[in-house]
């Protein structure tokens, strides 16, 4: 892995590459990964300086925790006004990647609460270790959900858990979360970062229109009435086959020197 170049990319995120694989680390293990302004436009800087050869990102977090969510220390000193405008700067940045160019693989261990699930919430695969666990102690803390935890946790684990998590704290392991779908992938402590990578590595082979439309169609087709979803697969679905990309990766198939859709076992 080497060093990412990315102009103006504060200490508090580690950016590093693979090959087409990017790695953007939160690194402010002293404070678990709280996320401060700085944290988050850090967030911001890599995604908007990723170089177009990058195929797939896999997110995680430094030292003991991926995120302890929001920096409260930061709360004290926002008015009102001043925190919608926080709250919505947060929501540009999670759909800058959410709906941006490469998919985003989250490996998650430690602490995934508050903004730090918002955060898990808004990227496209999420691996967790062992250790992983999810709370919203947004209510214990007389506050409400900002990065866009209302919008997208629903839509993993149903409006109904999501109400249980904040109005008494509950947390769940990651097993649990595993069974819900806060996770797809569970594996041993420390084996986070190599599963994030592997299932990074299958993304990156994807043909970048795959890619486009799952990230891009799929979660708005999902939102949609049916006849506007049928429609908006269709245009996809006729883009994607029509590329040249396509059209050789069918003809691999064909004379047979693809692989097969044989079970693997994740
Ligand atoms: C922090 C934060 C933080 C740690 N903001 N400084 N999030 C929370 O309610 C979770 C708050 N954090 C914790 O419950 C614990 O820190 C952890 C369970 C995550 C980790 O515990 P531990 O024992 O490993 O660490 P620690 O000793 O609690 O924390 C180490 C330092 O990080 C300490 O600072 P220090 O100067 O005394 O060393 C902590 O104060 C600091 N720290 N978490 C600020 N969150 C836009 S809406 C989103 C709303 C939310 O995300 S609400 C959820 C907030």
């Amino acid at each position: 892995r080497i060093k990412l170049d990315i102009p103006g990319l504060p200490t508090a995120v580690t950016a590093e590459r693979d090959g087409d694989i990017g790695f953007l680390k939160l690194s402010r293990p002293e404070k678990r990964n709280a996320l401060n302004d700085t944290l988050v436009n850090g967030i911001e800087t890599y995604f908007a300086g990723l170089p177009e050869d990058i195929r797939a990102v896999v997110l995680y977090g430094e030292g003991d925790h991926f995120s302890a969510g929001l920096d409260l220390s930061e709360l004290t000193v926002r008015n009102t006004v001043e925190s919608v405008h926080h709250s919505r700067n947060w929501h540009r940045v999670f759909d800058l990647f959410e709906f941006g160019k490469v998919p985003v693989i989250a490996v998650l261990h430690g602490a995934v609460v508050g903004g730090g699930l918002e955060i898990a919430a808004a990227c496209h695969v999420r691996v967790s270790e062992k250790s992983a666990y999810y709370a919203l102690p947004e209510g214990v803390r007389g506050i409400y959900v900002g990065g866009g935890g209302s919008v997208r946790i629903p839509r993993l684990i149903g409006a109904s858990r999501m109400m249980d998590m904040m109005l008494t704290g509950r947390t769940y392991g990651a097993e649990e979360g595993l069974a819900l779908g806060l996770s797809h992938y569970l594996v041993e402590n420390g084996a986070g970062l190599d599963k994030g990578i592997e299932l990074a590595q299958r993304v990156a082979a994807n043909t970048r229109m795959t890619n486009y439309a799952v990230m891009h169609a799929l979660p708005r087709i999902a939102d949609i009435d049916r006849p506007g979803g049928y429609m908006m697969e269709s245009l996809m679905a006729a883009i994607a086959s029509g590329s040249d990309e396509a059209q050789s990766r069918l003809k691999d198939f064909l004379e047979k020197r693809a692989p097969k859709a044989l079970h693997n076992k994740g």
